[in-house]
């Protein structure tokens, strides 16, 4: 288990443009490290606000050490706490999600308001300040149906992100829409491949035969940099959905932790489905002006990636078990007046993106059963294909080396 000076010098020997080292994908001091350095101080990604749809909703995620649990109040306000009870501890609530008018604590049931505020705790003395004793809070923002959270004590800024985001999530109907389906599966492999495997689609030809009816695998697509990064279809695309409204352009977080572009898919498909036709169909999400608007893609690091189509979207959430186990979260959103059955059905709706998930799963973990090898030595990225993944590794190896500091080693 390395420690945070060794954990400095494997960054520092990294390789520019190469994997990263084999300890630094399975090694538990790294992953505690990941953990305090980077999912216990950057705003992450929690739940789309679909699915707290009413007064009483909640939703529960684990980071790391932290249960939180996220509530919509009565005045409509998402909020997110410890999920950690202020008698003696107990985990409050073990649901993933559900709806309760109050939370009650299985313990000796104290009973607190969606608000966090304990209400009620049985047989306690008289001097007893129940107001001292209201649920930890944990930092959460709204943006445009998407919901963040930040166990920092002080989180990093998020107006930039608040206002972007905000903007390009307006007309794509994420505020007013509903959970169609959720899926959370566990991949064998650390959280850090999950999110290389989906910063390129150099592996999509070889591994998607589905979601490659309509995604381009062409790494011009989502191109960032040089003479190439606008190639003439997306500046095409761009012109035509920012006439009709639609924020469309590539806008990069200037340290390169989130992104948003929206990309259109081949051959003028409307959705991920097999027939690459919408999935829901007689009405669009929000605003949307026309079904082959394609994807809106947004990233958001350490843990999330989305796609928001013209007749549902797809928010994903990652979220780090262990060294070597990754969850990942899939919600599929769609209107909130698309009858299941009549408007959509599941299969078409899911069918893509859950071989999609399976095939990613697959990959992810074959990468961490080679690299568990010791002879495993990290290899060189392609700038062509992967150039996304390259500036994925240096946002998380710039963010670990700032945060690890260089005080000089401690002697042993
Ligand atoms: O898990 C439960 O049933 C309750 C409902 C609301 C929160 N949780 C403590
Ligand atoms: Fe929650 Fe006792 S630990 S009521
Ligand atoms: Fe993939």
């Amino acid at each position: 288990m390395l420690n945070a000076s060794e954990i400095r010098a494997e960054l520092a020997a990294r390789r520019k443009n190469y994997s990263l080292s084999r300890a630094l994908y399975c090694d538990e001091g790294v992953y505690q490290a990941d953990l305090e350095q980077i999912f216990y101080r950057e705003w992450l990604f929690a739940v789309p606000a679909a699915e707290l749809p009413k007064t009483g909703s909640f939703a529960t995620l684990q980071v790391g050490a932290y249960p939180v649990i996220l509530t919509r109040g009565s005045d409509g306000t998402i909020r997110a706490f410890h999920n950690v009870c202020r008698h003696r501890g107990q985990r409050l609530c073990s649901k993933a999600s559900g709806t309760s008018p109050k939370l009650v604590c299985p313990y000796h049931q104290w009973t607190y308001e969606l608000d966090g505020k304990l209400l009620y705790a049985r047989d306690m003395q008289e001097d007893f300040d129940a107001s001292a004793h209201g649920l930890k809070k944990v930092h959460c923002v709204d943006i445009g149906g998407m919901v963040f959270i930040c166990l920092a004590e002080v989180p990093p800024p998020i107006a930039d992100l608040a206002k972007t985001l905000g903007a390009y999530l307006a007309p794509s109907g994420i505020k007013t829409a509903k959970v169609a389906f959720q899926s959370t599966i566990v991949e064998k492999g650390n959280w850090k491949l999950v999110i290389e495997n989906n910063r390129e689609c150099y592996h999509c030809g070889g591994s998607h035969p589905s979601l490659c009816r309509t995604y381009s695998d062409n790494p011009r697509m989502t191109a960032m940099e040089g003479p190439d990064a606008a190639s003439p279809d997306i500046l095409a695309h761009w012109a035509r959905c920012e006439a009709a409204g639609l924020p469309s352009r590539f806008i990069n977080h200037p340290k390169m932790q989130w992104r948003l572009a929206r990309i259109p898919l081949l051959n003028n498909a409307e959705s991920y489905t097999m027939s690459t036709k919408a999935a829901v169909t007689g009405m669009r999400m929000g605003e949307m002006p026309f079904n082959d608007a394609g994807s809106l893609l947004f990233f958001h690091y350490p843990n999330t990636w989305n796609h928001f189509l013209a007749d549902h979207a797809i928010v994903f959430r990652v979220l780090p078990l262990s060294a070597t186990e990754t969850q990942v979260t899939t919600t599929w959103l769609v209107p909130a007046d698309a009858v299941e059955g009549k408007d959509y059905d599941l299969k078409t709706l899911t069918e893509v993106w859950e071989a999609t998930n399976d095939e990613d799963r697959q990959v992810v973990e074959e990468n961490q059963a080679g690299i568990l090898s010791p002879a495993y030595e990290p290899g060189p990225y392609s700038t062509v294909q992967e150039e996304g993944v390259i500036q994925f590794v240096d946002w998380y190896c710039d963010t670990m080396s700032e945060r690890l500091g260089d005080a000089p080693a401690l002697a042993a």
